[in-house]
C-alpha cells in the first residue's frame, strides 16, 4: 500500500480516534487469530497490528498472509526485530525503542531491516516508540534491556516525544508493554498530546473500557488493544467501540 493512503488510514484527517488490535502470533492457532480479526474487523476496530517482542513461531510471514488475505482493514507490522517482515502486510510501524540507550533498538534492527523493507516496498511509518514504566518487568523490557521511562515524569516522555518529532518521525507510541500491570497514565498522555502535532498512539494494559475511555479523552489518536482481546475475545471490544463516538 501507498505511504501516505496507509497514514491517512491510519491516522484520519477528520481526528477521529482509532481503535486498533494487536495480534501476537505466538499466543493462538492461526484459525483463531483469523476469527479473531474478522470479528474486530466487523465490531469496528480500524487497523491490526502484528508482531511481538518475543516470537517463537517461525512462520510470521505466512501468519501475515493468512491475516491480510482474512480482512479489508490494514495490516501492519509492529516489529519485535529485524525478522519480523513480510511483503504481505500493508505496511509496517518502523519503529525505534527511543527511550531506551540500547543502540541494538535504536538503530542496529532498523538498519538490518532496512534493505528488506525498500526491496519488499513495505510502507514504513517512522515511529517513536517510548516504553513507560507499568508496574512488574514487562517482555518488551527485558528483551530490549532497556529501562522505561518513570510513569512519574512526564516531562521525560514529552522531551522524547519532541525529539521523534524534530526528527522527521510520524507518530509516538507510548507503551506500557503487553499484559502490563498498569497502563500508560492518562495524565502523561495528555502532556505528550500537547506538546507535540504528531500523533500518540497508546497501548500495554489495556484491559477494560475505563482504562480506554481515560487515554481517549487523554487525547491519544489511537489505543491498541491486544491481552485484553486475547482473553476476553470481542465482548471487550464491542462495549469499547460502541461508546467511543463520545471521543471522537
Ligand atoms: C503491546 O500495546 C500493545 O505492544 C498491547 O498491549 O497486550 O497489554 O493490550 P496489551
Amino acid at each position: 500500500m501507498d505511504k501516505d493512503i496507509l497514514y491517512q488510514k491510519l491516522f484520519p484527517v477528520d481526528g477521529k480516534q482509532q481503535v486498533w488490535v494487536l495480534i501476537d502470533p505466538d499466543t493462538l492457532p492461526l484459525d483463531q487469530l483469523i476469527d479473531r480479526v474478522c470479528k474486530a474487523e466487523s465490531e469496528g476496530v480500524s487497523a491490526i497490528l502484528i508482531g511481538g517482542s518475543f516470537l517463537s513461531q517461525d512462520n510470521f510471514d505466512n501468519t501475515v498472509m493468512e491475516i491480510k488475505a482474512a480482512c479489508n482493514i490494514p495490516v501492519v507490522i509492529f516489529p519485535g526485530s529485524s525478522r519480523q517482515l513480510s511483503k504481505y502486510a500493508d505496511g509496517i510501524l518502523f519503529t525505534s525503542l527511543l527511550s531506551g540507550r540500547n543502540p541494538q533498538y535504536l538503530i542496529g534492527e532498523q538498519v538490518m531491516a532496512a534493505p528488506f523493507i525498500v526491496k519488499m516496498g513495505l510502507a514504513a511509518i517512522p515511529t517513536a516508540y517510548l516504553l513507560i514504566e507499568s508496574g512488574s518487568a514487562t517482555s518488551a523490557q527485558f528483551v530490549s534491556n532497556t529501562q522505561p521511562i518513570p510513569r512519574t515524569k512526564p516531562q521525560l516522555a514529552v522531551a522524547h516525544a519532541m525529539a521523534a518529532e524534530l526528527f522527521g518521525m510520524k507518530a509516538v507510541y507510548l507503551e506500557a508493554g503487553s499484559g502490563a500491570d498498569m497502563a500508560v497514565p492518562a495524565s502523561m498522555i495528555r502532556a505528550v498530546v500537547r506538546h507535540i502535532n504528531i500523533p500518540v498512539i497508546a497501548g500495554g494494559g489495556i484491559r477494560n473500557v475505563e482504562d480506554a475511555h481515560a487515554a481517549m479523552e487523554a487525547g491519544a489518536s489511537v489505543i491498541v488493544i491486544g491481552t485484553a482481546v486475547e482473553q476476553n475475545g470481542l465482548d471487550f471490544m464491542h462495549e469499547l467501540l460502541s461508546g467511543i463516538n463520545n471521543f471522537s
